[in-house]
């Protein structure tokens, strides 16, 4: 058993400072975009695009980290989600968006991790498929790391929040 706590809350991505990590829903070269990027790119600052070129590109389903900068968490840690009916199997690639970002919290040996509904947006996958995928993956995931005690899942409407409550309550 474990005593990870999974949450859903309607915000702001870039507004979550009592966590230890926010999870970007980036592009592959991990650069400012629209939505999620567009938001913590903005949060971070400058400082964030500087140390992302080293790291970019990345593939669908990868996660890296780094520092937050201007923003009061510790980490920021980057995936790449599907682009839905392209990148395939989407199902499987967005599965290890999750997977991957927390390995990446296990190595850190962070407590708290917040994630957006990675590839929703832009990107096109189905809200509802995609938040299932992403509660049944962190609860088979989130064991298999010790210090790990709190996910937050930050939808951005009220609408959404409504969804991603439903699937934390019948599963
Ligand atoms: N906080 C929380 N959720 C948000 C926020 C926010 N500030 N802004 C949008 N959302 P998206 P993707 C929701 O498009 O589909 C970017 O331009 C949004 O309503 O940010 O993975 C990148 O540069 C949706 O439910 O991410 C990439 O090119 C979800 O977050 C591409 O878009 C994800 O929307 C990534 O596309």
């Amino acid at each position: 058993m474990t005593d990870v706590t999974i949450e859903c809350i309607q915000g702001n991505i870039a507004h979550q400072p009592d966590m230890d990590a926010v999870v970007n829903a980036a592009n592959a070269q991990l650069m400012p975009g629209g939505g999620v990027a567009g938001a913590i790119h903005a949060a971070a600052g400058p400082g964030l695009a500087e140390e992302c070129r080293a790291k970019a590109p990345i593939k669908p389903g990868e996660a890296v980290i780094t520092a937050a900068h201007d923003m009061p968490n510790s980490y920021i840690i980057h995936c790449l989600g599907p682009v839905y009916g392209v990148d395939n199997p989407s199902d499987q690639l967005l599965a290890g968006c999750y997977r991957n970002a927390l390995k990446l919290a296990k190595q850190e040996e962070l407590e708290s991790v917040a994630f957006p509904a990675i590839s929703t947006g832009v990107f096109g996958y189905p809200l509802e498929d995609a938040l299932g995928i992403a509660v049944q993956t962190l609860r088979e995931a989130s064991p298999a790391c010790p210090r790990l005690r709190r996910l937050r899942l930050v939808l951005f409407s009220d609408d959404d929040l409504r969804v991603c409550q439903a699937i934390l309550d019948r599963t």
